[in-house]
């Protein structure tokens, strides 16, 4: 079976679902919020990664209907209590920036469930944005006016022009997890952490680290003054029920 026609049943067969992982502070372990992530348990095909189907949606109408639907369940998610009070992260993909169509429905899901726009944080990767830059940047300005935040992903592997840092609404910097990984073994991965953090707070962003999966690589990254972390050493994604 394709993976396009599988999705396009996978909205009414209930075959989508989300998973949250945390995002905790390195000084008191606190959970601060949640990053949702999408995953598609195919009837046929079992578990497919969204590495694999977001592409494929991208290429047609069900992006649109998957982000819909991810926004109700994100926000009747948000109204438990083991989310309750936390800031989740939504992935935005490059391809929702050529319809802008997230921006209303965003607005419309604040408004229907009242949620405080400072709970949510769009994740953008610096491709994303550097491909559709002037539409972007009106649609994250628009958000970030009502208190939205805003955090690129996956920072450092994109083709960054430092300008856009200055340009766009920004509230944090996610370091891509490629300069996590051998961080105690390679000396130019530790030095390009140094600097991102360096960088960040003197443009008064706030930087996470993703993809700390063991205790050195966390001692690191809160001595060098990572405000978040986040990775399979403090857990997995996870469904709602299992959290907490
Ligand atoms: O969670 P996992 O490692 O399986 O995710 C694989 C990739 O899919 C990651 O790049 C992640 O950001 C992306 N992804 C997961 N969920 C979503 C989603 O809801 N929307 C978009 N655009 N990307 C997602
Ligand atoms: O591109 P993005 O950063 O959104 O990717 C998120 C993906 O990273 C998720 O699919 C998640 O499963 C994966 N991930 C989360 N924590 C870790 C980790 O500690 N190590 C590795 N290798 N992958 C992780
Ligand atoms: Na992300
Ligand atoms: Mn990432």
């Amino acid at each position: 079976m394709k993976i396009k026609t599988g999705l396009s049943q996978a909205l009414e067969r209930q075959e989508l679902s989300l998973v949250y992982q945390p995002k905790v502070r390195p000084d008191t372990g606190e959970v601060t919020g949640y990053e949702a992530l999408m995953r598609w348990r195919s009837a046929e095909m079992g578990e497919v990664s969204p590495a694999e189907f977001i592409p494929i949606a991208e290429t047609g109408q069900l992006l649109g209907e998957m982000t819909e639907w991810l926004l109700h369940q994100v926000a009747q998610d948000m109204a438990a209590p083991a989310l309750q009070g936390k800031q989740i992260g939504i992935n935005l993909s490059a391809r929702q920036f050529q319809t802008g169509y997230w921006v209303d429905a965003l607005k419309t899901i604040i408004r229907q469930y009242r949620l405080r726009p400072e709970q949510i944080c769009l994740e953008v990767t610096e491709s994303a944005l550097v491909e559709n830059f002037q539409t972007a940047a009106i649609q994250l300005m628009e958000m970030q006016a009502l208190g939205v935040r805003v955090a690129i992903d996956d920072f450092g592997t994109g083709y960054s022009s430092l300008e856009y840092l200055k340009r766009l609404p920004i509230d944090y910097l996610k370091i891509d997890r490629s300069f996590v990984r051998d961080i105690e073994t390679d000396a130019d991965d530790r030095v390009i952490v140094e600097t991102i953090v360096v960088l960040a707070h003197s443009l008064e962003l706030q930087v996470i680290a993703e993809g700390v999966e063991t205790q050195a690589q966390a001692d690191f990254l809160q001595a060098r003054g990572c405000d978040e972390l986040q990775g399979y050493l403090y857990s997995r994604p996870l469904p709602l029920s299992e959290i907490g």
